[in-house]
């Protein structure tokens, strides 16, 4: 592991003098200009960061360091022939811009088999919650709890040389990498399955190991979850989760605090709580018409007017840069139809996909009317028996971090400043435009 570690040192101190030179001679010139609804409207489309692992285009999707989906199902380790992709290749290509051998995967999954262990006082923390807290209030407080571990607080503490930031938070990454799945397994049994805990088993990939230590233990299981946590891990630098562990981790809160602060935006239902609200909408549209049936067509299309009608948004759908389906829905969609066709609540997936969007476009309002990731998330989960949606955005959580944290490490080494935009106020505003 000291290789990973010695490669993206060398990458990050490259990459850190040639930026510094691209702003020297460039640092003037004008991009873009921000007009008033950017402003007031949430900073949409404003470039105004620079993310280096992932960037997303509005009508192709996502890419992870040039990489889309399918190419990366092709390309990168796996555990089994024409199997999903193994996430630690992906967070080697985040860390080094660089496709991994199967020896660097292996490596990986090791090093993080040696950082599985949680201290006795995040579980304490964990049961002295009352059993209602939602998974992802535990989550937070899991991760806040587990940051008594950091390297970089402590180092700190002690006087750390800016230059050498980055190595203490590498440390803390992969250990939260590691560690998170612990957490998140934990709270699943704890809140479940009655406080019986499953140990983790070293001889496991990182997603098996997961699978695992919630009470998941087949084949297509362990599949489902290396696809699942590939594909949420990054989504460029603005979305909520990535840009608030950026904003905390610039004012140099370690990367436990940084990633709980991420998490905590993770939580929002226009977010990544979304998953959790599209299956809660399904579920509440099926015991209102017809128990456990598959509604119809027209069924789905009255209840997403009503939703919409009684001002609220159909979860799952729209999105604030993508124009298109989203390629992580169609990833899973593709999962769905080799592993489930027949499965009704995929069936219902299908159908909401078909009448959304036009009902969305009549509707008026959304930019987007395509589904988005969390549309179709749940169905997979709740066809392995996962049927506890209130869990959903934690395996969200889980695979983000690999994300954020390999963005905050770059953020490092780059030696980012400290993020500070200027807010303006309206009268400000008027008096600079003489009304
Ligand atoms: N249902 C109903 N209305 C929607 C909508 C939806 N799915 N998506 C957008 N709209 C509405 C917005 O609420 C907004 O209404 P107002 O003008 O009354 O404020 C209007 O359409 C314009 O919004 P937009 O520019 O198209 O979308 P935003 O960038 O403002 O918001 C998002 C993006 C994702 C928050 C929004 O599409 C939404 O609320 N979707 C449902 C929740 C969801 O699925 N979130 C998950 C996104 C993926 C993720 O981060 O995990």
């Amino acid at each position: 592991m000291k290789e990973l570690k010695e490669k993206f040192y060398k990458k990050g101190i490259e990459f850190a003098v040639e930026i510094k030179e691209f702003l020297k001679e460039y640092g003037d010139v004008e991009i873009d200009k921000v007009t008033l609804s950017q402003i007031y409207g949430g900073m949409r489309g404003v470039k105004s960061l620079v993310t280096e692992t992932s960037l997303l285009d509005a009508e192709e999707g996502i890419r992870f360091r040039g990489y889309s989906i399918p190419e990366l199902q092709k390309l990168l380790p796996k555990a089994k022939e024409e199997g999903e992709p193994l996430p630690e290749g992906l967070f080697y290509l985040l860390l080094t811009g660089e496709l991994p051998t199967e020896d660097n995967v292996k490596n990986i999954t090791d090093e993080f088999s040696k950082r599985v262990f949680v201290p006795k006082h995040v579980f304490d923390t964990l049961d002295a919650l009352p059993i209602s807290t939602h998974p992802m209030t535990q989550f937070i407080i899991g991760i806040t709890a587990l940051q008594t571990e950091s390297n970089f607080a402590k180092k700190y503490q002690e006087g750390i040389h800016k230059k050498d930031y980055w190595d203490p938070i590498y440390e803390d990454t992969l250990d939260l990498i590691a560690k998170l799945p612990v957490i998140a397994a934990y709270i699943y049994r704890r809140k479940y399955r009655g406080s019986i805990n499953i140990s983790p088993d070293p001889k496991l990939d990182w997603s098996a190991n997961f699978a695992h230590m919630m009470g998941y233990d087949s084949d297509e299981f362990y599949e489902l979850m290396r696809l699942y946590l590939t594909i949420h891990s990054d989504h460029e630098g603005g979305n909520v989760s990535a840009h608030t562990t950026h904003l905390v981790g610039s004012a140099l809160s370690d990367p436990y605090l940084s990633l709980a602060a991420g998490m905590a935006g993770l939580a929002g239902p226009l977010h990544g709580l979304a998953n959790q609200e599209v299956l809660r909408w399904i579920s509440d549209l099926r015991e209102r018409i017809c128990g456990s049936c598959v509604p119809t067509k027209e069924q789905i299309e009255k209840a997403l007017w009503e939703t919409l009608n009684s001002g609220q948004v159909i979860p799952g759908y729209g999105h604030a840069v993508l124009r298109k389906t989203d390629p992580r829905y169609c990833a899973q969609r593709e999962f769905a139809r080799k592993y489930l066709p027949n499965d009704p609540l995929f069936q219902i997936v299908s159908n909401i996909f078909e009448v959304a969007p036009d009902v969305l476009q009549k509707h008026g309002k959304a930019k987007n009317p395509w589904p988005n990731v969390d549309a179709h998330s749940g169905v997979l989960l709740v066809h392995y028996g996962m049927k506890e949606y209130e869990f959903y955005t934690v395996l969200f959580g889980v695979s983000r971090a690999i994300g954020v944290l390999s963005s905050l490490l770059w953020d490092r080494i780059l030696g980012l400043p400290i993020e500070r935009p200027k807010s303006v106020t309206t009268e400000l505003l008027k008096k600079q435009l003489g009304v």
